[in-house]
């Protein structure tokens, strides 16, 4: 069977989760849930970053331990997945001692190579980026204030950086910067979308710099093996998570190399420079994909902790349903792309797209087989080109999804289902079955309505990976019993024409009631 490794980022536990870590993983687990439905065998992980000065500093502020700040937090996470309808197989936590043992077995690895070597660092250290810049990197970005010492910023974020001086491990990243142009040339996929990809290879472009990869001001970290005077830098220690949870360095990892590792444009540099050199460097195979994703704001407004305006799931999940959530945030924005997120944008996609277009179809579609045929499908006569063409519409649909899904276009595949939910309401209006039970032509009735609720059927295993629940409630409608989404596959559920005469699909019952 075809293997398909999906993972998020692992999200730092100073902070409680807010819409942009719901995002990255709702779009993670509508690819497990797409390619599980393909009939893949499925490995999708997500899971918490515990280790760092960042944690460690929250932690401290709060009077507490870092590993039980890390506990509160992944408690959280725990329990906002499962209400989110997220799937993951694996939750990986960087404090357990599976990740231990890979991110020790990943240094040594490295230090065989030779690619890692200890030296003396002085640069300027962003804490709540977790990276270092170098004092030309600071002027030539132009941070604020970048003529005095004492009070610099950095480029990325815009906050104070901090000057630090220590003996330090490096990682010869410059020695694999020809390498690392030769990958990003010869397969065209791996960064994705384009724009950051030309990103990338101008920052590579420009040079690569050897990484520092250890420190000594704080201890919340796996220490350096056999000198634990130094700490692991928190990004060896978190990239390495991927190839934990596959098994490494114990097993044969089936599942690796990752088919594509989700995450935000933020963190793009660490995915497509750091990380693949890593893995050139311990001689492993590198990832088929990463794709960067863009930044939400909220109604308007750039989210942050001072503004409190950080839009939390949980709260979300208060006012709408887990479907609506996935359906808004993938259809709204290209996936790529930066957007806003606002309660009149949500409300007037659902009422447009899910209460008037889908809801009403399956709704009409339904009302009508009960009305004109006690519920029931009868024998279909011979296809007239309307038929046909919504049958051709309805398998390009299935093709163009699967298309738009393998390079994470979400809102191409959502518009691709939206246009044959659109056209079925014009195959209704254009075949008026009430005139056609008028007339009494029950061959010609019987015809079209089998159209529309076969077509009803495979639109809606369609959008089950993006709407699970409501997707059930609408196939147990047509199918007339409890579905279990989880269990369909398109091999065994996508082909047209299985739904049979003399099927009888249940009353209609609202699934996207309108919303004020
Ligand atoms: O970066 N809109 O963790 P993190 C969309 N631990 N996405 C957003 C966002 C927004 N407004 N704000 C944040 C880390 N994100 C590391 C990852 S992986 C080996 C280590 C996204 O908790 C952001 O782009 O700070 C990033 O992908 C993710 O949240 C995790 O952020």
């Amino acid at each position: 069977m075809q293997r398909y490794y999906v993972t998020t980022p692992i999200y730092y536990v100073n902070d409680d989760p807010h819409i942009g870590h719901a995002y990255t993983t709702i779009a993670a687990d509508v690819l497990a849930r797409h390619n599980r439905l393909s009939g893949r065998d499925v490995f999708f992980l997500t899971g918490v970053d515990e280790h760092g000065q960042k944690v460690e500093q929250a932690a401290q502020r709060q009077g507490i331990q870092p590993i039980e700040l890390a506990d509160s937090v992944v408690r959280r996470y725990r329990s906002l997945w499962p209400e989110l309808e997220i799937s993951n197989d694996d939750f990986i936590r960087t404090t357990e001692e599976r990740h231990r043992k890979a991110v020790i077995a990943m240094w040594k690895r490295l230090q065989a190579a030779g690619a890692i070597y200890k030296g003396f660092y002085k640069d300027w250290y962003c804490v709540p980026c977790e990276t270092y810049w170098t004092e030309t990197q600071l002027k030539d970005t132009g941070s604020k204030d970048a003529g005095s010492l004492d009070d610099k910023h950095c480029p990325d974020c815009g906050r104070n950086v901090d000057q630090v001086q220590e003996e330090s491990y490096f990682f010869r990243l410059g020695d694999y910067q020809e390498k690392l142009l030769e990958h990003i040339h010869a397969n065209p996929d791996f960064i994705g979308p384009d724009s950051r990809r030309n990103e990338v290879l101008r920052f590579v472009e420009g040079g690569l710099r050897d990484l520092s990869v250890s420190r000594t001001t704080f201890s919340w970290g796996i220490p350096v093996p056999d000198d634990d005077a130094h700490v692991i830098y928190v990004w060896i220690d978190a990239l390495t998570n991927y190839l934990t949870a596959a098994g490494f360095p114990d097993a044969d990892m089936p599942h690796w190399p990752a088919d594509v590792h989700l995450i935000g444009k933020d963190i793009l540099r660490f995915h497509a420079v750091y990380w693949p050199c890593m893995l050139m460097a311990a001689d492993l195979p590198l990832p088929k994909r990463i794709f960067a994703h863009g930044w939400w704001t909220v109604e308007g407004e750039k989210m942050s902790k001072s503004k409190g305006n950080a839009l939390q799931p949980d709260k979300l999940l208060e006012a709408y349903d887990a479907d609506t959530i996935r359906y808004f945030m993938l259809r709204e924005v290209p996936f790529g792309q930066d957007g806003d997120f606002s309660f009149t944008a949500l409300r007037q996609r659902y009422n447009t797209e899910l209460a008037n277009d889908m809801g009403n179809l399956l709704n009409r579609s339904l009302s009508m087989l009960y009305k004109y045929q006690d519920g029931k499908l009868a024998a279909i006569g011979s296809e007239q080109a309307g038929d046909r063409a919504l049958v051709a519409a309805v398998e390009a649909m299935q093709r163009n999804v699967d298309a738009a899904i393998g390079k994470q276009a979400f809102h191409e595949a959502l518009e691709q289902i939206n246009a044959v939910v659109r056209q079925g309401n014009r195959y209704v209006e254009e075949n008026a079955p009430w005139a056609l039970f008028k007339q009494g032509d029950r061959e010609r009735l019987a015809t079209v309505l089998y159209h529309l609720v076969e077509s009803l059927r495979l639109v809606v295993l369609q959008l089950s990976p993006f709407m699970p629940e409501k997707c059930a409630l609408m196939l147990g409608q047509i199918l007339h019993t409890e579905v279990n989404v989880e269990t369909l596959s398109l091999a065994d559920h996508g082909g047209w024409g299985l739904l049979q005469a003399g099927h009888v699909c249940a009353r209609p019952e609202p699934v996207f009631p309108r919303l004020d």
